[in-house]
């Protein structure tokens, strides 16, 4: 049964998918995922939140990014939308924040599918000891590689 559902508005988002497939992979949190555009397929996005099992849904769009906020509105449950690069770099992160009051998505930076899935599992983690545990070791992971960035910085100048 997936934890978590990645809705992509087209094959074209994937490379931003892969950002959240390769964190969720290192978690070890199963997902599902799937191509359904908010403009040209809304029955079958409504069709696939309405059957999906996922604790969280993750819904990457660009251009006029509906696909986060439609998703929301067929389900209660958590939805993390991803704006993608498009034309005018804003067009999709405002179409994702702007929700109206009532129906909320949450927002993460423009292609940043990495931070989606690490916000889903942030979110899953509430009753996960051991997804929690995780999170912090990557935390420390982070902090580690920071400094080690920064001997390496400081030797080479
Ligand atoms: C959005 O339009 C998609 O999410 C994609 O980011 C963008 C372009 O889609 P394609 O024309 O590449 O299918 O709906």
């Amino acid at each position: 049964m997936p934890t978590v559902s990645i809705i992509l508005g087209s094959k074209s988002d994937l490379p931003v998918a892969d950002k959240a497939i390769s964190i969720l992979r290192e978690f070890s949190i199963t997902f599902e995922i799937n191509v359904a555009s908010a403009h040209r397929t809304p029955k079958r996005v409504e069709d696939l939140v309405k059957r999906s099992d996922a604790g969280v849904f993750i819904a990457i769009a660009g251009l006029s990014a509906a696909l986060p906020g439609v998703v929301a509105s067929f389900t209660t449950k958590p939805v993390i939308g991803v704006p993608v690069s498009g034309k005018l770099g804003i067009d999709s992160i405002l179409s994702i924040v702007q929700m109206p009051a009532g129906v909320p998505v949450a927002a993460v930076g423009l292609d940043r599918g990495d931070n989606a899935a690490i916000l889903a599992a942030e979110i899953l983690a509430v009753s996960d000891a051991r997804l929690a545990s995780a999170l912090l070791e990557y935390r420390v992971r982070q902090a580690d590689k920071v400094e080690k960035d920064s001997e390496e910085v400081a030797a080479d100048v």
